[in-house]
């Protein structure tokens, strides 16, 4: 297949899934165009099979708000002619299945056929789709789509009721590729790269996001001050975003800015996942929660919050440890008591790998996708 993939290029989960899923795609011999106003950052370094075209914007004086998602209507459409694309898979309701809405339209009056699949990732349902102001064309863009899946059961009912939409909605989760992520073989070629952030004897906790308020990253720096309290360790916390600078002043003013390692937007977290004992997600909300899946492979359970899709991820004492929003003692806590007992940690470990494998692998997901499309095409008018 030809397959049209349109995503925020930026840091986020929704990008990082959209460009994993292109890349896969790309690997078992489909053509996949990427159509974004800049390159997805985990793109880079991608060729076989793989097209980014990108959609410039003009910036007319007139233009208070210039008008990104005509722009990128009018490249998705000439896109689709020129590369003679089967269909647009678009990630992120707002404004991409608009975009993706009139580039079909324009299409049709051309006698071509173009439709589209919407991926439903979070917030485009939870919170920016509940602003009145995008709500009623969310609500119309996701309904008027030939195929629409959420990335998690729980944001799927969330949109039938809050969007009250008719129309079926396919789950299909999120994926991470089981041999990009994965753990150390050599448990001393482990230890060797760990010390590049802790001493031998010293835990690692990480925490990796987009630094925006629904992260919490606040609670991972106090979480980690208790825990610290109690064992010697230190904090990755990787991804750059509003609250960045908030978690390095609590971390001064706790005293523990020495023991965090802030190393800002990375590539290749795949490198710096494993050598973690515990990740750490204290999110307000998470739909699915991918850091924690891309930990999970790499062998390193979560301590989480138990919100939207979180608990189709992990299996609570069994694959993570999950926890009420806010509650920092009872996290600190949970992780101490792991980091203490490691028999524990070392079954919980096992279990957060086999939880990926078994069913949250790329092998495993991308035919779902691909017999979605099939199943897109077979029935677009
Ligand atoms: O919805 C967002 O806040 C943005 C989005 C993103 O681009 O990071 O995150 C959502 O999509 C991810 C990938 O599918 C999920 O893993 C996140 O749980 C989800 N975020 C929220 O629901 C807050």
């Amino acid at each position: 297949m030809r397959i049209g993939i349109t995503c925020y290029p930026t840091y986020g989960g929704s990008g990082v899934v959209a460009t994993e899923l292109g890349i896969e795609l790309a690997a078992n011999g489909h053509e996949v165009h990427f159509i974004s106003y800049s390159q997805p950052f985990r793109l880079t370094g991608r060729d076989t099979g793989i097209f980014y075209h990108e959609v410039p914007v003009s910036n007319y004086p007139l233009f208070e708000f210039p008008p990104y998602d005509l722009a990128l209507a009018s490249r998705m459409a000439e896109v689709a002619e020129f590369y003679n694309l089967d269909l647009l898979h678009v990630h992120y309701a707002i404004p991409h299945s608009v975009s993706a809405l009139l580039a079909r339209q324009m299409l049709a009056a051309r006698g071509r056929r173009l439709p589209f699949v919407t991926t439903l990732h979070g917030t485009d349902i939870t919170l920016v789709g509940l602003d009145r102001s995008y709500l009623p064309i969310t609500r119309f863009s996701i309904q008027e789509s030939d195929g629409v899946t959420s990335i998690s059961k729980y944001l799927k009912d969330k949109t039938l009721t809050d969007f009250e939409i008719s129309r079926p909605i396919e789950v299909i989760s999120n994926f991470v590729n089981c041999d990009v992520y994965t753990p150390y073989r050599d448990e001393a070629v482990r230890d060797e790269a760990r010390r590049r952030f802790a001493e031998p004897g010293e835990a690692i906790l990480i925490h990796l996001s987009n630094f925006r308020p629904v992260k919490r990253v606040g609670d991972a720096v106090k979480v980690f001050a208790k825990v610290v309290e109690q064992l010697p360790a230190r904090l990755i916390l990787v991804g750059d975003g509003p609250d960045r600078s908030a978690a390095e002043w609590l971390a001064h003013d706790l005293g523990i800015n020495d023991k965090i390692h802030f190393l800002g937007k990375q590539e290749r977290v795949n490198e710096l996942l494993p050598l973690a004992d515990l990740m750490l997600m204290p999110s307000q909300l998470e739909s699915f929660g991918l850091a924690a899946l891309e930990a999970m492979a790499c062998r390193v359970p979560t301590i989480a919050t138990q919100v939207g899709g979180v608990p189709e991820l992990i299996d609570d004492g069994v694959s993570g440890l999950l926890y009420p929003v806010g509650d920092v003692e009872a996290m600190a806590e949970g992780a101490i008591g792991l980091l203490k007992d490691r028999n524990r940690l070392e079954v919980m470990r096992d279990e957060a790998r086999k939880t990926a494998r078994s069913r949250f692998c790329a092998t495993l997901v991308l035919p779902l996708y691909v017999k979605y499309y099939e199943q897109v095409l077979n029935s677009a008018q």
